[in-house]
């Protein structure tokens, strides 16, 4: 958990306690619909644990679960649309981040 004392929403959806469009799930990875879309695909790809904040973290924390976000990122890109795909970690709130347990966006415009 972070340094809050709340569970983050993200490691709510985890444990099935709000709801969401789950779309991928691996034992350290999931991936949900936006809910609130800024493109035609718009995934997001979160590591289960919220123990990193946001993509520096990781990377330095667990570079090998970056990679399985990045692979899962992929993966989606080629079910969800061509295979092509916009990978976006926002990161810190001037950037526009929200939500403080790291997340990648994956957005992807089917047929270009
Ligand atoms: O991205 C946080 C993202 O999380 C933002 O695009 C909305 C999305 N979000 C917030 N709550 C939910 C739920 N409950 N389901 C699906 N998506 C959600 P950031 O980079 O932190 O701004």
């Amino acid at each position: 958990m972070s340094a809050s004392a709340e569970p983050s929403i993200f490691s709510r959806i985890v444990a099935r306690e709000i709801p969401a469009t789950i779309l991928a799930e691996t034992e350290r990875v999931i991936a949900i619909a936006d809910i609130a879309p800024k493109a035609p695909v718009h995934i997001l790809v979160v590591p289960k644990t919220e123990q990193y904040a946001n993509v520096t973290e990781l990377a330095a924390g667990d570079p090998g679960l970056l990679a399985e976000v990045v692979a899962v990122s992929n993966q989606l890109a080629a079910e969800h649309s061509d295979g092509d795909f916009r990978l976006i970690f926002n990161s810190g709130p001037g950037a526009g981040q929200t939500v403080f347990h790291v997340h990648a966006h994956v957005l992807a415009w089917p047929g270009g």
